[in-house]
């Protein structure tokens, strides 16, 4: 799927997202789609949408089908117990089996999960511009449109003078953070520091993608608090963030975790040492999407999600209705609809599909 416009981050560009899709069939016939949030390349984490193809295909399906399930949280740690890592294809394979289960005890993902809220509200991630002037425009226009948090994208080079830029324009109140995507070091802690005087909501993931420790150290010397993204990949991860003190905030992706089940868990440890969280985005399609609006009903998402309208990223979406967001930056939850909430319009999937394979029990 075409990206509206491309969207870059310190670590790579995307222009254009080859989107890894499940539909998942029981015994009775009853479906769901779920979404595989693996980028094409390995510049997030080590998986791309091609090894979750692989490994969907040699372990992680084989070691799901014809076996029934004793409850949705058993799909992670069993799926744990043999596979090492490839967390995103696990998570594709077990929200759609969560999707499943919304769908057949024809309930809202949202309740299945265990979310009350009605509605979400909205952040926007803004990829690194040409210019400081045209992230201000940007953001402004963003934040005009209703989004309650705007995202900027960071990098040495395309830090201090943007944000300064915007700051300027949009005045101290502009609800704002930075995502570096891992692009600082240790080397750069005394240039991180220079941070803090733009007040902003967090910064996330300023330092290396697995690290703990480092950014532990780097938060002692700041007052903005730090917010882990690709650090966080399972519980056991976020209990050491909380223990040493690496981050103040976490950023939850259903995909990098395993799945809905890890993510909630995540959501209520933090919710415990009263670390606030909130959903984050991969450039999902409208199904990705579903999941993270479901996700982020549960209580302690308090601050606003990166979960941006259909029309943010895409002409068309393959999902209807399209998400939208309303003029106060609020996406509303589908507790109304049974299953994940919207409907996949399978002729434009096919139209859209360059390779299927159908996996069965055997
Ligand atoms: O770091 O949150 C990130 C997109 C791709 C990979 C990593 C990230 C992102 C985003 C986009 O920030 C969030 C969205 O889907 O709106
Ligand atoms: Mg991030």
């Amino acid at each position: 799927m075409p990206l509206i416009e491309p969207f870059r981050i310190s670590s790579g560009t995307a222009s254009l997202r080859r989107i890894l899709l499940l539909e998942t069939t029981d015994t009775d016939g009853v479906t769901a789609w779920s979404e595989c949030v693996a980028g094409e390349r390995p510049y997030y984490s080590p998986e791309t949408i091609d090894t979750a193809w692989l490994a969907i295909q040699q372990w992680i399906g084989p070691s799901v089908l014809g076996v029934p399930i004793p409850g949705l949280d058993a799909i992670q740690p069993s799926l744990d117990a043999s596979v090492r890592g490839h967390r995103m294809a696990k998570a594709a394979v077990e929200m759609g089996m969560w999707g499943l289960a919304a769908e057949r005890e024809q309930v809202s993902l949202a309740s299945l999960v265990g979310g009350r809220r009605s509605q979400i509200a909205t952040g926007i991630s803004i990829g690194i511009q040409e210019t400081p002037q045209r992230l201000v425009e940007k953001v402004r226009a963003a934040l005009q449109e209703g989004y309650r948090k705007a995202k900027i994208k960071v990098q040495p080079g395309a830090d201090l003078t943007y944000l300064e830029a915007v700051r300027e324009e949009l005045g101290q109140d502009a609800p704002l953070m930075a995502d570096a995507n891992s692009a600082y070091t240790t080397a750069d802690f005394d240039h991180l520091t220079q941070f803090d005087r733009f007040d902003l909501m967090m910064i996330e993931q300023p330092l290396a993608w697995d690290d703990l420790v480092r950014h532990a150290n780097l938060q002692r010397r700041l007052t903005t608090p730090l917010c882990l993204d690709e650090s966080i990949t399972d519980v056991d991860r976020a209990d050491d963030m909380l223990t040493l003190g690496s981050g103040r905030i976490v950023n939850i992706k259903p995909g990098r975790v395993g799945g809905l089940s890890t993510a909630c868990a995540i959501h209520n440890r933090c919710a415990s040492a009263g670390v606030p969280v909130w959903c984050g985005g991969m450039l999902e399609s409208g199904i990705g999407r579903a999941y993270n609006v479901a996700l982020a009903s549960l209580p302690n998402f308090v601050l606003p999600g990166d979960i941006s309208p259909s029309a943010r990223y895409w002409q068309r979406d393959i999902v209807s209705p399209e998400w939208t967001m309303d003029t106060a930056g609020m996406v509303t939850v589908p507790h109304d609809r049974p299953g994940i909430g919207v409907t996949v319009d399978r002729d434009y999937v096919d139209s859209l599909t360059v390779r299927s394979e159908t996996l069965t029990a055997d």
